[in-house]
């Protein structure tokens, strides 16, 4: 048995089975852990899904941004955007079922055996394991009850308040706790978010700096894997994090990490998000351990 660890989907199966292929992946036996943004902006995002809805048993998954605006358009309380590539998903027969089970996907994971945290984005400096965890399954929970779903994907929307802060109420606290792990890339040492900035990590205005870098991040004793970043591209020279988007979407590639190993693989993708057609064997990276 293995577990794996994927970067963002976005729609793009074929390099998914591609890295699956490589692995040998049995999903009787192996695990697959997803870091979110299953869907969007590749070409597959429907068949994605549906790939994924029927080896369930053996993911975990967090959900991305890029979820969280599924379930919003699914729940007729946003509508499509100009480069989403989601209607196939809300045209589907199937589509009940599919955003059903995605709604019931967590913001965060922690496997205690293995001390790893799996999220989209990442955890903010100023919580501790604990903190992170208990605000994670407060959006975890409106999500899943019929009566505060819409609601909370209603009010998801907006990067204000920039911090967090013990004291907010209602939706504007699941808007802040969902900012933090599914958008965040620089904040200050406080945790204030700035959430424009999409470039590499060297790249953070003033006083702010990647949520992973900060001095006294409380969760500097816990390992973490996340996506979100493409333009980290997969590395972030930060012991015990773990980066895996590569943007597959983009014409980069589709990165798969054995947690217990180490090991990394990757597949390149070409500008539409498939596979690169003559890939014999995938690159064997560097392996990344603590
Ligand atoms: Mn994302």
């Amino acid at each position: 048995m293995a577990t794996y660890a994927v970067g963002d989907l976005q729609g793009c199966l074929e390099p998914l089975k591609c890295l699956l292929d490589q692995v040998s992946f049995d999903p009787a036996k192996d695990r697959l852990w997803l870091v979110g943004d299953l869907v969007n902006r590749g070409p597959e995002s429907l068949q994605t899904l549906r790939f994924l809805y029927s080896i369930r048993q053996s993911l975990v998954c967090v959900l991305g941004n890029h979820d969280l605006h599924l379930l919003a358009v699914g729940h007729n309380i946003e509508r499509l955007k100009k480069g989403d590539t989601l209607r196939e998903i809300l045209e589907a027969p199937d589509r009940p079922e599919l955003l059903e089970w995605l709604r019931q996907q967590k913001l965060m994971h922690y496997d205690e055996q293995r001390n790893i945290a799996l999220v989209h984005a990442g955890i903010a400096p100023q919580w501790s394991l604990k903190k992170a965890l208990k605000c994670a399954a407060e959006v975890e929970q409106a999500l899943r009850d019929d009566s505060l779903v819409a609601p909370y994907l209603d009010g998801m929307y907006g990067n204000e308040p920039s911090k967090w802060d013990n004291d907010l109420k209602g939706v504007t606290r699941l808007r802040v706790i969902t900012n933090y792990f599914t958008r965040m890339r620089f904040c200050t040492a406080e945790g204030k978010l700035d959430l424009k900035g999409k470039e590499g990590a060297d790249t953070a205005p003033p006083g702010y700096a990647p949520w992973f870098r900060h001095k006294d991040r409380k969760t500097q004793d816990v390992k973490i894997i996340f996506g979100h970043w493409a333009a980290l591209e997969g590395q972030c020279n930060e012991p015990g994090i773990f980066a895996l988007d590569t943007g597959c979407v983009w014409g980069g590639a589709m990165t798969l990490l054995n947690i217990d190993t180490g090991e990394r693989l990757s597949c390149d993708c070409d500008a539409e998000g498939h596979a690169k057609a003559a890939q014999p064997t995938p690159h064997v990276q560097a392996a990344v351990k603590r």
